[in-house]
């Protein structure tokens, strides 16, 4: 069911529209290598522990030819990494029934890679797990993949966790990337660093003898940080293989490693980081687009998620869409950031530049939990009664979209004319 008083509202909100975009076409025709690492949140960017960072790799690429998205959220539903990849790519909200990939297998697609591909690129994806795991080998044809190269299609030679390891998955990974046809789209989803955090000592590189040794929060940090040093020896094979100096490298989170729900993770988390646990550093990610030899530094503090990815990355590649084709926004062009989150969380809850809305799990909106997100103070719920109502009217008119196959009629007509079309019936 749609409100169509909510939808509306978002309307205004979308309708953004600037003359010259910051950042158009910035990095239009490199190569676009994406990794889109596994549980991967934000709270370890420049962060130590014991006097060792976590991920030195990413503060590195942070601190030189980057823009780095420090207030960037997940936004995914049942379908986890798999639906950090489709609200990623399509701008539009993970499905609130079951794993998008799922939910809407039949569905056409406008999207990232799909346009790169009309631009000429060719598209590749990456995973070292089997390639029917969430119906991605049935479903990323659709999502603009010419080639899934998936572990039945790799070589076994070293496994970890669920999978193929990350080292191995980047390494075989060359090979491929030197025989496509140039500028490519590749889309790496990694895996190491997935639950339970289990890995071989000698695949641990931080030494961990306090407090947290042989806890639940070592074992993640070990694993995100084995990933932030294959990515630092991924970006020197680029460079060996005269890949590097022409693409750009973006990297972003799916999803939390350590859910604030579980007592264990909570306690170890609230001390770690000296404050409470909670939906704002839960479901907090990184994303950085690394653009070598750009001279590019900046951190951007709007409030953005995966949703905002497509319109982002669409803006920096030089390639127009609408600001009323998708429901997410572009980043580096808007003033006011908004995320909404509608799975693992009762839906109308939201982050915006300066507050968290946690609607109550009843959905009952004056039992729900607000505050600032800088000082922790409480906020007066009235003061998120419209971003609740825009969180609603967004997902509503996302998932209308989607059930009815809608994508490419939104591209051609905009999201104003669905609406229309819902006012007719
Ligand atoms: C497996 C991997 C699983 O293919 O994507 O990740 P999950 O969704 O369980 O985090």
């Amino acid at each position: 069911s749609l409100d169509i008083d909510r939808v509306e509202a978002v309307m205004d909100i979308v309708n953004y529209e600037t003359d010259n975009p910051r950042g158009f076409g910035l990095v239009k025709n490199r190569n676009v290598i994406v990794i889109q690492a596994e549980s991967t949140q934000n709270f370890v960017i420049n962060q130590e522990i014991e006097g060792q960072m976590i991920t030195p790799v990413l503060n590195q690429l942070i601190n030189k030819d980057s823009i780095y998205f420090s207030r960037y959220y997940e936004q995914v539903g049942w379908g986890n990494t798999s639906d950090a990849e489709f609200v990623s790519h399509n701008g539009f909200y993970p499905s609130t029934g079951t794993f998008s990939y799922k939910a809407f297998e039949e569905n056409d697609f406008i999207n990232l890679p799909i346009l790169l591909k009309e631009r000429g690129y060719s598209t590749i994806a990456f995973h070292g797990n089997h390639g029917s795991f969430w119906n991605r080998d049935n479903i990323y044809n659709a999502q603009g993949f010419d080639t899934f190269i998936s572990l039945e299609k790799l070589e076994e030679d070293e496994l970890i966790g669920i999978g193929l390891s990350d080292a191995s998955l980047f390494r075989q990974s060359i090979k491929h990337l030197k025989n496509l046809k140039q500028p490519f789209y590749s889309f790496y989803v990694t895996l190491t660093s997935h639950h339970p955090f289990t890995m071989e000592d000698h695949d641990k590189g931080l030494t961990i003898e306090g407090e947290y040794s042989g806890t639940l929060l070592e074992d993640y940090l070990q694993t995100v940080h084995y990933l932030d040093q294959q990515i630092g020896n991924f970006i020197e094979m680029l460079k060996q293989e005269g890949l590097y100096d022409n693409s750009i490298i973006v990297i972003y989170g799916d999803h939390e490693g350590l859910d604030m729900r579980n007592e264990e993770a909570n306690d170890l988390l609230s001390s770690f980081l000296a404050k409470p646990y909670e939906e704002d550093e839960m479901f907090r990610v990184p994303m950085i687009v690394h653009i070598p030899n750009s001279g590019v530094k900046e951190e951007v503090t709007i409030a953005g998620g995966q949703i905002d990815f497509f319109p982002t990355m669409a803006n920096l590649l030089g390639l127009s869409i609408k600001t009323d084709q998708v429901l997410g926004k572009d980043l580096l062009n808007i003033k006011e950031g908004f995320v909404a989150k509608q799975v693992h969380i009762a839906k109308g809850s939201f982050i915006d530049n300066d507050k968290v809305f946690i609607i109550s799990s009843d959905g009952v909106f004056e039992n729900s939990r607000a505050w600032n997100i800088y000082t922790g103070e409480a906020v007066d719920l009235e003061e998120c009664r419209e971003g609740y109502e825009r969180a609603l009217g967004e997902i509503n008119l996302s998932e209308y979209i989607l059930e009815n196959n809608l994508v490419s009629v939104v591209k051609e007509k905009g999201l104003e004319y669905i609406l229309s079309i819902i006012y007719k019936r």
